[in-house]
């Protein structure tokens, strides 16, 4: 929404009165207009005085979602929206998996209830949940010592689970430099300082895992560090998995408690089986890992809220107790998590051929977002761009890690009507065959 839109929307209604009423002609504004019209000012202006939120400011638009608002409020024809990682299909429309619909028209055809999920949402979606990040064969979802719960997505794991550890004494989270945005403040709002590691090295567009270890083991030991389980939010560089091993080995050592957000299970490999390798790999290591899954990406259920929070622990007995306090946290906040989206992953995860469906389906998204990472980076060339652009097809997952300047992306922006973060950060899954040629020729106007 624009700043004069929600003004609008906020303004009483004496002070619309007041506008209409000062909006007409002078010569139709009679005498007995005009006492109305100062009556109306008196009364909006003791309002105003007397407003309880009249020392509200206005706060910035947030720096992801805010870019959404703007596009929508932006009338060139050719407008971009790179901003917001949410797939687009090549036609720039949000996509529906089938196999969502289907299991939708299933859902609706049982007319199920709408009572209430409990605390912790809905148990065969959260063992589902489980099962496919940590996989089938994993020794402590198999010995029932995983408490896991159902989360207003990703972003409502994150800030329950920061809750959690502040409440348990943490006072701080270490998560990498650069990190998704929102990371930042869902901690802090949960009463952890956030800290940072070393993650990338600008100068070659690469992971600096030299740099990312050398932080690590500056972590004073017993503190929680956030790791992307695969396809990192905003770069697109995975280390490789001897190098999730060497991370693992040092977390060990500074016995540092591993929290992995996994967002993107199906975006890096494209086969969202195989996507969960370093969350497997550090609970094979034996860390008591805790891990926040969205289902808003790999399954296109946004607006559905549905993710997963789950701590490894070391018995039956101690997963109860941590259950306890998820819980605790979750009840004062929003009570239980909503049914539907629930519904549609634990019908689509608990039927092999709907999974293999999904599975599929995912990996056709992954697919159209690699083929337009080799446009974009073909255009560029073939339009003569001299800079090395190379670092957007060694990248995986939703975005590419552009390069591009603060100053380059507000150009981008404000000439072209292209949108994307401040750090030059483009959502791949909003490129298409259509407006590849346009967002190229724009990003090569403005790194000229
Ligand atoms: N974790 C990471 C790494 C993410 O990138 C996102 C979403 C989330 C968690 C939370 O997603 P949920 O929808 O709550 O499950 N990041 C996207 C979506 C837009 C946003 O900022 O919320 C993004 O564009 O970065």
């Amino acid at each position: 929404m624009t700043i004069r839109r929600a003004a609008v929307r906020l303004m009483a209604p004496e002070s619309i009165a007041l506008k209409t009423a000062v909006g007409l002609k002078r010569s139709r504004c009679q005498p007995a207009c005009q006492a109305i019209t100062r009556s109306l000012r008196h009364s909006s202006t003791t309002a105003a005085a007397q407003s309880p939120w009249a020392n509200f400011t206005q706060a910035p638009p947030d720096p992801i979602i805010g870019l959404t608002e703007a596009y929508q409020n932006d009338d060139f024809p050719q407008k971009v929206n790179v901003g917001v990682g949410a797939y687009r299909d090549d036609s720039g429309m949000p996509f529906v998996l089938p196999v969502v619909r289907q299991v939708e028209k299933e859902i609706t055809a049982e007319e199920l209830d709408h009572e209430y999920s409990g605390i912790a949402g809905c148990p065969s979606f959260v063992d589902l949940a489980m099962k496919f990040a940590y996989g089938e064969d994993c020794v402590p979802l198999l010995e029932g010592r995983i408490a896991g719960v159902q989360t207003l997505s990703g972003t409502g794991g994150l800030r329950v689970f920061g809750e959690v550890l502040n409440s348990f004494g943490h006072t701080e989270i270490h998560i990498p430099n650069p990190s998704w945005g929102n990371h930042v403040p869902i901690f802090r709002n949960a009463g952890l300082d956030v800290k940072t590691y070393s993650y990338y090295n600008k100068e070659n567009s690469s992971l600096d895992f030299e740099g990312m270890i050398a932080d690590i083991k500056n972590i004073p030991e017993g503190k929680c560090i956030l790791l992307h389980v695969c396809a990192h939010n905003p770069t697109g560089m995975d280390p490789q998995i001897d190098q999730w091993k060497e991370i693992s080995s040092v977390v060990k050592e500074k016995k540092l408690l591993p929290f992995f957000d996994c967002a993107y299970q199906g975006f890096a490999s494209g086969d969202a089986r195989i996507d969960a390798a370093s969350l497997r790999l550090f609970v094979e290591d034996g860390h008591k890992v805790a891990l926040v899954q969205s289902f808003s990406k790999n399954m296109g259920l946004y607006g559905q809220r549905v993710g997963a929070l789950s701590v490894v622990a070391d018995s039956q007995e101690e997963a109860q107790r941590v259950l306890s306090q998820l819980k605790v946290h979750i009840r004062p906040s929003y009570s239980n998590p909503p049914r539907h989206g629930a519904r549609i992953v634990q019908k689509i995860l608990s039927d092999e051929q709907k999974t293999d469906a999904f599975v599929e389906q995912c990996s056709s998204m992954a697919g159209r977002i690699n083929s337009m990472r080799a446009t974009l980076k073909q255009t560029l060339e073939d339009l003569g761009s001299s800079r090395d652009w190379s670092h957007i097809t060694k990248q995986i997952g939703m975005f590419a890690y552009s390069g591009l300047t603060k100053e380059e992306v507000t150009v981008l922006r404000e000439k072209h009507h292209i949108y994307c973060t401040l750090d030059g950060r483009i959502s791949m899954a909003g490129v298409t065959s259509k407006n590849v040629k346009y967002i190229a020729e724009a990003i090569h106007d403005v790194s000229k």
